[in-house]
Formats: structure tokens, sequence, C-alpha cells
């Protein structure tokens, strides 16, 4: 088994145990707005102080929490594989790279960056962006958006990610509810293609049932326990 293609994808609920909220739990509210009020280029136009509220409050948290035994696990599956591997996940938080993980993508984007819509480049982001951020580049005032996939929006590396599902003999989800797309799909995709699938959630997610085993219970648990158990003890 060692030798085998691993793709995983990780959402917010492998963030939960270090303090950050999920989205659509009970916690799942930003001061009463929905995520997708506040998580799509509309909502930007429409009040572009709230939604930097939003992602400058979140940004500041990150200062407070550290990766728990989920993060830490995966790195170390990284670590002592020899197949391929590929961690995917959609949060827009840096627990993942904190924890030491390497081959990874930020689908939806990191909040620790910023996008320059004037020069279109991308850099580091520490502190609160808002409304009036100057661009480092082009030293533009104001067109300082945080480098984050909205509704709507194509989310990155699709290209590197449908390859390495194709390709994978394992796919493994963690701590998602399977209601946001592409991301949703990617189990189909891994499943078409032959790889056997593994879902470890708080709770059987939307699409549970398209997967041939499923775990149920907190990441920080059951990740560390399902990565002892692939590595062999
Ligand atoms: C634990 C736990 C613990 C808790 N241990 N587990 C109609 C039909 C189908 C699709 C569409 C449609 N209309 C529009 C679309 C497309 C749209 C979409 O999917 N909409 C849905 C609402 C239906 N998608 C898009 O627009 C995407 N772009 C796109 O599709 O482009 C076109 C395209 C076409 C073809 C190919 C490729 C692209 C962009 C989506 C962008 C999502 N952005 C957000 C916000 C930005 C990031 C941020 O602010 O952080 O990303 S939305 C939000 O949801 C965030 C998350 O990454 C994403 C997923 O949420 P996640 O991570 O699953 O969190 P939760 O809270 O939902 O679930 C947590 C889970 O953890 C729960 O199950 C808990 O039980 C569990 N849990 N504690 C283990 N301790």
């Amino acid at each position: 088994m060692e030798s085998a293609n691993i793709v995983i994808l990780t959402g917010a609920g492998i963030s939960a145990e270090s303090g950050l909220a999920t989205f659509r739990g009970d916690d799942g509210l930003w001061e009463g707005h929905r995520v997708e009020d506040v998580a799509t280029p509309e909502a930007y136009r429409r009040d572009p102080a709230l939604v930097h509220q939003f992602y400058d409050a979140r940004r500041a948290r990150l200062a407070e929490v550290e990766p728990n035994p989920a993060h830490l696990a995966l790195a170390r599956l990284e670590a002592a594989w020899s197949g391929e591997f590929l961690l995917v996940t959609q949060n827009v938080d840096n627990l993942h790279e904190r924890a030491g993980s390497r081959q990874l993508i930020h689908m939806h984007g990191q909040n620790t960056q910023g996008w320059c819509l004037a020069c279109d480049d991308r850099f580091p982001w520490d502190g609160p962006m808002g409304e009036g951020a100057c661009c480092p580049l082009c030293r533009t005032q104001g067109r300082v958006r945080p480098d984050i996939v909205w509704f709507g929006e194509m989310p990155y590396k699709m290209d590197a990610i449908e390859d390495a599902l194709r390709n994978c003999d394992l796919f493994v989800s963690i701590g998602t509810s399977g209601a946001v797309y592409p991301a949703a799909g990617f189990v189909q995709t891994a499943r078409y293609c032959g790889a056997r699938t593994l879902e470890i959630n708080l709770e059987p997610s939307l699409g549970s049932y398209l997967f041939s085993e499923s775990w149920t219970g907190k990441a920080s648990v059951e990740v560390p326990k399902w990565v002892k158990e692939i590595l062999g003890g």
C-alpha cells in the first residue's frame, strides 16, 4: 500500500478543533451573515468594508490558533509516503503548512495572501487589509482584495487536481460537508477512475453514500488513527 497514490481533500472540519469556526454548523454564522452573503464578488462590490472585516477578523484569528493532531498526522503521512501524495484543502487558513505539509493546493485561495486587481499580482499579506490597502508591487491603493475564491469564481489549480484524482488509488475526504462544488464532486471522479474512497467526518456528509468507507468522529482522533493504520501501526 505504501506506494499507492493518495489524494486527500480537507475542509473546515479539520481546523474546527484548532478553534476556527466551520461554515455550516451551529456556529457557522459570522455576526448574523451567511457565508454566501460575504463570500461572493457581488457582496464585495456591494459592501467591500463588510467583506474586508470578515477576512481581516479571520486573518487576525490565525495568530491565536495552532495546527491540531489531524494536521500534524497528515504532514507525517506525507513525509513517510513513497507513492504520490497530494493534499488539496478548501481552507484558506495556514494550518496545514504550519504543520509541515508541502504537497499542498489551496483550491479556495489563502487568507494570508493579497491579490491586486490593478496589476493582477498576488503577494503574502499579514495583518488587516481593509478597503484602502496599497499594492506592495504596483503601489495602487484600494484595489487589493483577499486572495480567496468566492462563489462563481474558478477554484485554483483544477487541472493539477483533476490529474491527481484520475491517477489516485486512494481518495480521502476529511471534515467537509460536501455542500460546495467542484470539491464535492471529487469523490465521483476518483471513484470512477477506480480509487478506493474514504470519508472521515464528524457526521455523514451530504455525499457520504458515494464513499466506499466512512469513519465518523472528530478529525483530531480519527485522522491520526487512520494515518497510524495506513503506515502499518
Ligand atoms: C468536523 C469537525 C471535526 C466539524 N472533525 N469533522 C448549483 C449546483 C451545483 C453547483 C453550483 C450550483 N450553483 C452554484 C454552484 C457552484 C458553486 C457551489 O458549489 N454552490 C453550492 C452552494 C451549491 N461553486 C462555486 O461557485 C465554485 N466555483 C465554481 O464552481 O466555478 C466553476 C467551475 C466549473 C467547473 C469546474 C471548476 C469550477 C467556487 C466555490 C468557492 C467556495 N468558497 C467558500 C468561501 C471562500 C473561502 C473562505 O472564506 O474560507 O469556501 S464557501 C465555503 O464553503 C468555503 C469552504 O471552503 C467551502 C466548503 O465548506 P466546508 O469546508 O465543507 O465547511 P462546512 O462548514 O460546510 O463543513 C464542515 C464539515 O466538518 C461538516 O460536515 C462538519 O460536520 C464537519 N466537522 N467539526 C471532523 N472536529
